[in-house]
């Protein structure tokens, strides 16, 4: 099982990942997409999906109008893993 980064693991992939931050009040990173409209989100959100699933690791999100907001934690292990750190990368390529 994957496990919960380094304080100073997180802080160093965190630096490298231009938008994410610590969600706060709990052990995950989060990052708000902004899209040019629905059309771009929702097909952003799809892309994503099938990602996730090949990844056997999927996002907590939430979607208004053109909006999405992502949050990533790897639950098996209470914390944020590489799992989160490779999925924010992957997400941030499909956002472009
Ligand atoms: N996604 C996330 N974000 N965290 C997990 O711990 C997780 C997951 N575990 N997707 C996977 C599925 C696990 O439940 C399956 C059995 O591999």
């Amino acid at each position: 099982m994957a496990e919960r980064l380094s304080a100073e693991a997180r802080r160093q992939a965190l630096g490298g990942l231009p938008g994410w931050t610590d969600v706060p009040g709990r052990d995950a990173i989060g990052k708000t997409f902004v899209f040019k409209d629905f059309n771009e989100a929702f097909g952003f959100m799809s892309r994503a999906a099938l990602v996730a699933e090949k990844m056997d690791h999927h996002p907590e999100w939430r979607n208004v109008y053109k909006t999405v907001e992502v949050v990533l934690s790897t639950h098996d292990a209470g914390g944020v893993t590489a799992r989160d750190i490779a999925l924010a990368k992957a997400m941030d390529a499909i956002a472009g």
